[in-house]
C-alpha cells in the first residue's frame, strides 16, 4: 500500500491528458486588432542596384548644319576704305558760314564717298611721273629734294591734279564733298571742333616768312614752309582726312562763283557749269589761322600753280 498516492496521482493525469485529447476542437479567433502594415514613411530604401553613370561611348561630333547662313553684314556697316582713304558716309552736312563768299550757310546732301587721308605727296606723284601719265612739277625744287618726298607734291597746276588722280582710278573732290570730309556734319569751324589750336596744324607761325603780315610770331607748329603729311594726327576731321586746315591748299574739281551757295543744288552739286577759276579749299602753311576754317574759299586760275598749291583726290563709293 507504499505505493497508493502516486498511483492516485497518475490516474488522474492519464484522465486529463484523455480529456484533453478528446475535447471539442477549438475555434480559432481571428486576431481582433491586426495592425495594417504602414510603409514607412521617410525611411530611405537602400538602392538596390543603382547604375554607375558611364562615359558615353560614343560622343557625337558635333555636325555643322548644312545651310549655315552667310552673316550678312549690318546696312550701317561703311565698307572698308580703299588704301589711304577715309570713308565719308551718305547723308547731310552743314555747309559754309556767313562770311562773304562762303554763304550763306546750307544744308546739302551727299552720296558716300571716300577720300584721301592726306594730300598727294611727292614721292606719289612721282610714280605717276614714272608710268608716263603725268608731267612734271612746274618748279622742281621741292619734288627733286628727297627729303621732301613725303610732303606734298606743289607747283601743279589743276590739269595735273586732274590727270594724277584719274591715273590713281580716283578724280577731284567736289567743293562740297571736300568741306563735308572736313567738318563732318555739325557745322564746326575746324576739322578738330570750334576752338583753334595751332598745335594741330602747319600753318603761318613764327617760322613763317617775317614778310607774311598775317605771321604769328607766337607759335610754332614747326615748319616754315610745307611739312611732311598726316603730321598733326590731332588735327584729324570727323572722317579721319588729316591736313585740311594747313600745309597746302587742295585744287577742288568744282569751277568757282562766288554767290553759289545761294543756287546750288541740295543734293550732290557739282559746282557751276562753267567759269574761269577753279575753287581750292583748306588753309596753306602760309595762312593764318583764319585760313584753317573748314569754310575757307581760295580761288585760282586752273593753268596756274604755286608753292601753296596742292591736292588730294576722291573716289565715289559706286564706282569702287
Ligand atoms: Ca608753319
Ligand atoms: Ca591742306
Amino acid at each position: 500500500m507504499k505505493g497508493k498516492p502516486w498511483t492516485v496521482l497518475a490516474v488522474v493525469i492519464i484522465l486529463s491528458m484523455g480529456l484533453a485529447a478528446c475535447g471539442p476542437t477549438p475555434t480559432p479567433v481571428p486576431p481582433t486588432d491586426t495592425p495594417t502594415p504602414v510603409p514607412p514613411t521617410n525611411t530611405p530604401l537602400p538602392p538596390t542596384d543603382t547604375p554607375t553613370p558611364l562615359p558615353p561611348t560614343d560622343t557625337p561630333t558635333p555636325v555643322p548644319p548644312t545651310d549655315t547662313p552667310t552673316p550678312v553684314p549690318p546696312t550701317n556697316t561703311p565698307p572698308p576704305p580703299p588704301p589711304d582713304m577715309v570713308y565719308v558716309p551718305a547723308g547731310e552736312f552743314i555747309m559754309g558760314s556767313e562770311w562773304r563768299y562762303e554763304k550763306p550757310v546750307h544744308t546739302v546732301y551727299l552720296d558716300a564717298f571716300y577720300i584721301d587721308k592726306t594730300e598727294v605727296t611727292n614721292a606719289q606723284y612721282r610714280q605717276c611721273i614714272e608710268a608716263g601719265v603725268c608731267t612734271q612739277p612746274h618748279n622742281t625744287q621741292w619734288y627733286n629734294d628727297p627729303s621732301r618726298a613725303e610732303h606734298p607734291v606743289i607747283c601743279i597746276d589743276w590739269y595735273q591734279a586732274k590727270a594724277y588722280c584719274e591715273w590713281a582710278g580716283k578724280r577731284l573732290p567736289t567743293e562740297a564733298e571736300w568741306e563735308k570730309a572736313a567738318r563732318g556734319t555739325d557745322g564746326r569751324l575746324y576739322p578738330w571742333g570750334n576752338t583753334f589750336d595751332e598745335s594741330k596744324l602747319n600753318f603761318c607761325d613764327r617760322n613763317c616768312p617775317p614778310s607774311n603780315v598775317f605771321r604769328s610770331a607766337s607759335l610754332d607748329d614747326g615748319y616754315a614752309d610745307t611739312a611732311p603729311v598726316g603730321n598733326y594726327p590731332a588735327g584729324a576731321s570727323p572722317y579721319g582726312a588729316l591736313d585740311m586746315a594747313g600745309n597746302v591748299y587742295e585744287w577742288v574739281a568744282d569751277w568757282h562763283l562766288s554767290d553759289y551757295y545761294s543756287q546750288s543744288p541740295g543734293r550732290n552739286p557739282l559746282g557751276p557749269d562753267s567759269g574761269t577759276a577753279k575753287v581750292l579749299r583748306s588753309g596753306s602753311w602760309n595762312d593764318a589761322g583764319w585760313g584753317a576754317r573748314c569754310a575757307y574759299r581760295v580761288l585760282g586760275s586752273p593753268d596756274q600753280w604755286g608753292e601753296l598749291r596742292g591736292f588730294r583726290c576722291a573716289r565715289s563709293v559706286s564706282s569702287s
